[in-house]
């Protein structure tokens, strides 16, 4: 047993091999897979159809050894220790448990043009866009591609590397709304950053062979180019060849090439949102890109709120806000997906299916967000960040925490001076991976196996130009319009070079599981399922912190402050009459929106105008839009909610 460790784990000392072999799941008699060791785990928890999943594995991938996760402690403290012993991750010390992985600088964001759905017709995946038109609502590839994709980057892709087999359950484990998965990976940074982001181990491992589970089979490699040179050595991963396919009638997952975040931690977008969203368009459920909050108001009443903004647009900062207005408090459920089903009553209830955050670092600080500062001193993860001389992390926005002797290195590892260096420090989308239990105001509730009860949805993106703080839909059939029509800015999640105004429908464009047409459909019948369950609908909003005026800044200070609309919000789900109705949805009454004892004077008619030009252009470009992508898979509802929307625009 001492060997199999020291040489798995090569070069730890045998000293202290053996100070964790006692901690170590017990050895198995037949230690092997198709020829392959079983280096550690515990073959007698494997149930037939996980073996069969890794023997399929074994054949395609060829790995050295095997390694089945159990998700001990001691087990993740050798996986880090190897990590570090190999150069993939730097300590830091001034926090307690983290670390800092520098990625190969062409592996640093989700690559949606690699990113495709599986489905035997095109239309079952993805809508059809106009002739000459490029389609951006996801991308289909057919069956037989598929499998030629995988032929020509899988086989012996783990020569020479560990296969490590990866248990998971997004939600808790045993909730009836939480979902089971299986990742095999050829990367101890995705084990380790698994183990943060889902619950994972032997105790899922138990679930599937005590409960014989159906899970969904997750396979991920870094890759290795095709001229065999890894670039990076620690971090290796195969940029050119990078693909990401799901194939939902199989519950099968399968990525090649990258070992950054949604690419790689297949439970996250690729299982909780595209595979999610088709299990939850079948099962009568939704699969949201949001964040879910809870917010007590000073009369101590506490309501819950779900909110979809796309990639790096507000969701881990209103998650975790510390609010200005006197009396509230703000509790976290999660920060980046909901799981949302109506209960037996009509009432809508989300679970947070993750188990951690991994959240964007840049303008994450003391002053906009002290609970993720808070959260992320201990068992963190952090990628691409900039490091300090002191052990420490620094990104843009964490200026004020320098003292004049600390030295900075920047994400690639090369000497940064603050006010000298032309770049940044620290990767526009660098990250930390956090535990979500460390959040300081993570909601008592936040794993309750029902879920919260939801009582409003927001909807929201990057809106330098003509969208208000805040307005709110006129019915449901409205919100779900104001969905589908959501735009946004681009932003350093994925591949998109430069700021442009982008259609980010539910802020899920990159993770729709199938066809967009009818995944609206699918968003309106909700209406009626609550009904006939007797329950009463969530309100709809949308909300944008990120006007700007003439000058280019900001006209709302946004972070904290954007407790005065969840207080105006909160209002509206209670009844009070506190609106006025605007051509494209009730805005706060005079008054009504708490602005008092702001730092700056604010422009309050600027913030809420709705410029007539503007909107015509907006209802024009939406237009286009919905002719280009979606086409004949428009339900005519969406169709007709336009049409009334540019009435209304026109007769302003
Ligand atoms: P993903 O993890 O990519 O899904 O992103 P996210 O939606 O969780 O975004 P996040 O909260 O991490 O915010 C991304 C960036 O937007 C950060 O740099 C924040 O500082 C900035 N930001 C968040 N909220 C506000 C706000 O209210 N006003 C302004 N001006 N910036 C904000
Ligand atoms: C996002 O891009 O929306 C993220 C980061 O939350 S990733 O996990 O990389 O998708
Ligand atoms: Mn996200």
């Amino acid at each position: 047993m001492p060997e199999i460790i020291e040489n798995f784990y090569s070069p730890i000392p045998k000293s202290v091999a053996h100070h964790y072999v006692k901690a170590l799941s017990a050895p198995t008699l037949s230690n092997n897979i198709r020829g392959c060791s079983v280096v550690y785990g515990d073959m007698a928890r494997l149930p037939l159809k996980v073996k069969t999943f890794i023997e399929e594995s074994v054949v395609l991938c060829k790995p050295d050894k095997i390694h089945i996760v159990d998700g001990s402690e001691a087990e993740n403290k050798l996986m880090l220790k190897a990590l570090k012993e190999a150069g993939a991750i730097i300590p830091l010390p001034k926090y307690d448990n983290c670390w800092l992985a520098r990625t190969n600088p062409a592996d640093v964001a989700r690559v949606e043009s690699k990113t495709f759905i599986c489905t035997e017709n095109r239309e079952e995946a993805i809508c059809t866009p106009k002739a000459g038109v490029q389609g951006s609502l996801g991308n289909w590839i057919s069956p037989k591609d598929y499998d030629d994709a995988i032929m020509k980057r899988f086989p012996g892709c783990m020569k020479g590397r560990t296969m490590f087999v990866v248990p998971f359950s997004m939600g808790p484990v045993g909730s009836p709304l939480s979902k089971i998965g299986v990742e095999i990976t050829d990367s101890q940074y995705v084990v380790c950053s698994m183990k943060i982001m889902a619950r994972m181990g032997a105790a899922v491992m138990d679930e599937i062979l005590n409960k014989n589970v159906e899970f969904v089979k997750c396979l991920h490699s870094v890759g290795t180019p095709e001229n065999g040179k890894i670039d990076v050595e620690s971090w290796p991963c195969d940029p050119e060849r990078v693909i990401i396919l799901h194939k939902p009638a199989l519950s099968e997952i399968v990525s090649y090439g990258s070992g950054y975040g949604g690419n790689s931690l297949l439970g996250k977008k690729c299982f909780a949102l595209r595979i999610g969203s088709t299990i939850a368009q079948r099962e009568g459920w939704l699969a949201e890109h949001m964040l879910i909050l809870g917010v007590t108001c000073p009369n101590g009443t506490k309501k819950y709120i779900a909110a979809a903004f796309p990639s790096a647009c507000g969701k881990t900062n209103l998650a975790m806000m510390t609010p200005t207005l006197p009396g509230y408090k703000i509790e976290c459920v999660g920060d980046d997906i909901a799981w949302m089903k109506f209960d037996s009553h009509g009432q809508l209830r989300a679970i947070n299916p993750e188990n951690g955050f991994f959240g964007v670092a840049p303008g994450t600080s003391y002053e906009t967000n002290p609970n993720a500062m808070a959260t992320i001193v201990k068992d963190t993860l952090f990628t691409n960040v900039a490091m300090t001389s002191d052990g420490g992390v620094f990104w843009e926005g964490l200026e004020d925490t320098l003292d004049k002797d600390t030295k900075i290195t920047d994400w690639l590892g090369n000497p940064w001076g603050l006010g000298v260096s032309k770049t940044p420090a620290a990767h526009p989308n660098s990250r930390f991976c956090s535990p979500a239990e460390h959040c300081p105001i993570i909601d008592p509730c936040w794993e309750d196996s029902e879920g919260v009860p939801i009582s409003a949805i927001l909807f929201g993106g990057r809106r330098p130009q003509g969208v208000p703080l805040v307005f709110e839909s006129r019915n449901w059939e409205h919100g779900v319009f104001i969905g589908s029509a959501m735009r946004s800015e681009t932003t350093a999640a994925a591949e998109f070079k430069g700021k442009m105004i982008m259609n980010d429908p539910f802020a899920m464009r990159p993770f729709f599981g199938y066809n967009f047409g009818n995944y609206l459909k699918h968003w309106l019948s909700m209406e009626n399922r609550c009904t006939e369950l007797g329950g009463n609908m969530p309100k709809i909003f949308h909300v944008n912190w990120f006007r700007k005026d003439q000058n280019g800044q900001f006209m709302w200070p946004g972070f904290g402050e954007n407790s005065r609309v969840l207080d105006w919000i909160s209002n509206r789900i209670d009844g009070v009459d506190c609106f006025e109705e605007t051509p494209i949805g009730l805005i706060p009454s005079e008054g009504s929106l708490r602005i008092e004892n702001l730092k700056s004077q604010i422009n309050m008619k600027e913030l809420f105008s709705i410029p007539k030009d503007f909107w015509l252009k907006e209802v024009a470009d939406i237009q286009t839009y919905f002719d280009n992508q979606v086409g004949s898979d428009l339900p005519k509802e969406i169709q007709a909610q336009l049409n009334d929307l540019k009435t209304r625009v026109e007769k302003m």
